[in-house]
């Protein structure tokens, strides 16, 4: 079955009772037991829920794993998946990630004796030189937030292979539309479902995708011991947004290759990232790796003066932190989805206080060009 065919009807049998062609929100907290130690298989609801199930099943489905897990949010299923970790254990991290994954990392995750080396991912030697020998993991974000760098994950999942060390990959930019990070040898996908796979920023959630039987097992075992699952409801529109994330993804590409060939040429942007551009320093590398480069581009303004003229201006374009929604959404991610990123790191790391994030909408194309043509002029 083809991708879009798996989105629509992977993990989601017509219920049994009626018939529903959706599954239902199965809203409740506990199931009513037969007899003592009699029961379908339904206990209580943090441990298992029909329709968290039915996500799950999906989402294995279509990252080619065995199993998935749901969480309250992305971050709750990045926490979950450390705690397959445990003290004195070395992580090695793309030096660019999402400013709460780098959050969660320094200031709660090495309170518990995890440690962690940030790496620049793009190069495999760099990755291999970051090893010690209480390297368990390594963690990737492809493309890295918000600037876009494609780590060389072919090599390094031969590296994982050749070290046991576990691959865990947040898929959340690109979702398995265009990447599907198994099938370059990554033992763990990460989503924040809150993004693309919902599409329509009306729901919180993260899951976790697992390739082996032992993390699979031990992820619900946490889910449930932890505790951090998402909700029915939340899971219901999830599914129902992975329902379009084929044409969604397509739209979203194709706008977002016109915005930043756009941006490319415009006289007040100095610098675009997009892996899409033939000058992005991986273009290469993420033709080979994704079929499709997404919705998300950053670009240099020159300072925060210029930054805050484009977002003070635009009127389309909803500032504002998050992204794979149908609506365009533009951030400052030194001040917001990055702020908890020391300066000093976030100036090496070139997140300037110039740097403009946009997740291209799929709205008329020409609607987005001609809203950031109109404030860049105020720049
Ligand atoms: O927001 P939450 O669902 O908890 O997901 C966290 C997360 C994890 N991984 C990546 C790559 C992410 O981008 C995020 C959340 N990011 C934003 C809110 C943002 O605007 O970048």
């Amino acid at each position: 079955m083809g991708f879009a065919t798996k989105a629509i009807h992977a993990g989601q049998a017509p219920e049994a009772t009626t018939g529903a062609v959706t599954i239902p929100i199965y809203q409740t907290s506990t199931y009513v037991q037969e007899a003592l130690g009699r029961h379908k298989g339904y206990e209580y609801a943090r441990t298992q829920n029909p329709t968290r199930a039915a996500l799950e099943a999906n989402l294995a489905e279509l990252e080619g794993g065995i199993a998935a897990h749901c969480f309250a949010s992305g971050m709750a299923a990045i926490t979950t998946t450390m705690l397959l970790l445990g003290s004195g254990d070395h992580v090695i991290v793309s030096e660019n990630t999402y400013g709460g994954t780098y959050r969660l990392f320094e200031r709660v995750m090495s309170g518990f004796g995890l440690r962690f080396s940030y790496v620049d991912t793009t190069d495999v030697e760099a990755v291999r030189a970051a090893f010690t020998p209480e390297t368990r993991m390594i963690f990737l974000e492809v493309p890295t937030n918000p600037l876009m760098a494609v780590a060389d994950l072919e090599a390094i999942g031969r590296l994982a292979a050749e070290t046991g060390v576990r691959l865990a990959v947040d898929n959340t930019f690109l979702s398995p539309y265009f990447l599907r990070p198994l099938e370059y040898g990554a033992h763990l996908v990460i989503h924040s479902t809150t993004k693309y796979l919902n599409g329509h920023s009306d729901s919180i959630g993260g899951a976790v995708i697992s390739a082996r039987a032992d993390d699979a097992e031990r992820l619900g075992f946490l889910q449930n011991a932890a505790g951090a699952i998402i909700s029915p409801m939340d899971a219901w529109l999830v599914l129902r947004g992975i329902k379009t994330l084929s044409v969604r993804m397509e739209r979203h590409e194709k706008n977002a290759r016109c915005v930043a060939q756009f941006l490319t040429e415009h006289p007040k942007v100095r610098r675009v990232h997009y892996p899409g551009l033939p000058q992005h320093p991986q273009h290469e590398r993420a033709r080979d790796l994704f079929s499709g480069f997404g919705g998300m581009i950053s670009f240099e303004t020159g300072s925060l003066a210029a930054a805050r003229a484009l977002l003070d201006n635009v009127r389309l374009c909803a500032l504002a932190e998050s992204l794979g929604g149908v609506e365009t959404l533009i951030c400052h991610p030194a001040s917001m989805t990055h702020a908890s990123v020391p300066s000093e790191q976030r100036d090496r790391l070139g997140i300037t206080d110039g740097l403009v994030r946009i997740s291209v909408g799929i709205e008329d194309v020409e609607d987005i060009i001609a809203d950031l043509d109109a404030a860049l002029q105020k720049v």
